[in-house]
């Protein structure tokens, strides 16, 4: 039994994360820094405590101060949102060590996922596909040139310690591999202190679409079917959708029935996302998340599924209680970020929300933790709203999502919704015809005219 969950986190995640709460009977405490003594996660909490200064490093990221909230409050679980300590194996292991339940997976299987050529092996020796290249990591450069022989070039190397684009360096040629070799090696020392490195195939224009799975305490794994991420700029997600416009129902099952039976075998508990690359018909497995991720929602919407109460039921040892076959996805989702930057450079615009209001209707979903008057600090994540959709067709949800941003209102700061609308208007992005570079690309092309 879970009666009192402390949310390690902030914004709009602490508040959906309080909401799955509050339906579920159970009390909340939130945390926060002196930054975020106004911000709502804080009014809204049944108790909140502060736990240090602005920098995230000395407040969200703090495990003792954190852990002593707990202790203090009484609380019986930790729920870590997304980012900050959410795929933090240490602090998993710290909760769990205090007698706390970690709503999300085993330490272990954080630390598997964590390390990309473990996860890599792992999801290999369970039959999930995986891009060509090298067996776990390289040992040397002439490793590298005889992977990169073997599967062709162009190749990428790629961090162990990576992930999100860092430590990732392209070979277009074998004159290119040395080059490649001893920057992305350079760039994982520095920035992970860890400089493993491994190779892949290059895919030149794959889409990148992820699985939601959940797992319980019991071995049953499902899945929630796809979410199609390939809008991203510099690595970060703009605009999210379930499911994709790219798949048919049969690839779905398939990939869904691949991966649930892997993560069954893992013993795979609790929320995970499985990313792949999709390209001319091929799934490619190449990193998995070991949290709830932001665009959750999307999948939510389509599958009329609440994917945090099943975290907390599941941390409490629950049985999910259902299979594969009574899931049902119905319609389409989108979801637009709404960040608080400028639209063209991208530069953050924090300051104050004179004015605001939330888009509502039928199928209409604000994820936000923004208010009238609300002064958004400058030290954190530049994402101040999630505008999701829900739509019988594609097509529907794309007008419905127009009809949204026409009516939000967000004054005071400069907000990306000037550039969702011109993607949402977009012929090709309307076919659905979009790869990960589409986004890069279509940004380069407004900034010019
Ligand atoms: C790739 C790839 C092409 N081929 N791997 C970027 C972040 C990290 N999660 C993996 N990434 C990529 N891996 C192979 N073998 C292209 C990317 C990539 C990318 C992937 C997903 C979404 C956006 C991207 C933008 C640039 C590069």
């Amino acid at each position: 039994m879970i009666s009192k969950v402390l949310i390690a986190n902030r914004g709009e995640i602490a508040l959906r994360i309080q909401r799955a709460c509050r339906e579920m009977g159970i009390k909340t405490v939130a945390v926060h820094s002196t930054a975020d003594a106004d911000a709502m996660h804080v009014r809204l909490a049944d108790e909140a405590v502060c736990i240090g200064p602005p920098s995230a490093r000395d407040s969200y990221l703090n495990v003792a101060a954190i852990l002593s909230a707990a202790m203090i409050t009484g609380a019986d679980a930790i729920h870590p949102g997304y980012g900050f300590l959410s795929e933090n194996a240490e602090f998993a292991e710290t909760v769990e060590e205090h007698g706390l339940a970690f709503i999300g997976p085993t330490a272990e299987h954080i630390r598997t996922m964590g390390d990309k050529i473990t996860a890599k092996t792992t999801m290999r020796a369970l039959g999930v596909p995986l891009v060509p290249g090298s067996d776990g990591a390289l040992v040397d450069i002439q490793a590298a040139r005889e992977v990169a022989e073997k599967v062709g070039y162009p190749v990428l190397i790629k961090a162990a310690a990576g992930g999100g684009g860092r430590g990732m360096k392209v070979a277009q040629t074998a004159d290119d591999i040395e080059e490649a070799w001893s920057v992305a090696r350079a760039e994982a020392r520095a920035a992970f202190g860890n400089d493993e490195v491994y190779l892949e195939k290059y895919l030149d224009r794959p889409r990148h679409i992820e699985l939601q799975i959940l797992g319980d305490a019991h071995g049953n794994v499902v899945h929630f079917g796809e979410r199609d991420c390939s809008l991203q700029r510099r690595h970060q997600k703009l605009l999210e959708e379930a499911g994709s416009p790219a798949l048919t129902d049969a690839e779905r099952e398939e990939i869904g029935r691949t991966s649930t039976e892997a993560l069954a075998r893992m013993g795979y508990r609790n929320a995970g996302t499985l990313e792949f690359l999709y390209q001319d018909g091929q799934f490619c497995f190449i990193e998995m998340n070991t949290r709830l991720q932001v665009e959750h929602p999307v999948t939510e919407m389509v599958c009329s599924v609440d994917l945090v109460r099943e975290q907390i039921r599941i941390a409490a040892g629950e049985q999910l209680g259902y299979t594969q076959k009574d899931i049902k996805m119905s319609g389409h989702a989108i979801e637009c970020r709404i960040n608080a930057e400028n639209p063209e450079t991208f530069a953050p615009s924090p300051g104050t929300v004179n004015v605001f209001h939330a888009p509502g209707g039928l199928g209409v979903r604000m994820d936000s933790a923004i208010y009238a008057g609300y002064r958004i600090p400058p030290y954190y994540d530049s994402m101040i709203a999630k505008l999701i959709v829900h739509a019988p067709t594609r097509q529907e949800a794309i007008a419905r999502m127009q009809r949204a941003l026409d009516e939000c209102v967000v004054d005071g700061v400069e907000t990306v919704i000037p550039l969702h609308r011109k993607i949402l208007a977009d012929p090709t992005f309307q076919k659905g015809d979009y790869t990960i570079h589409w986004l890069e690309n279509f940004v380069a092309a407004q900034t010019k005219s």
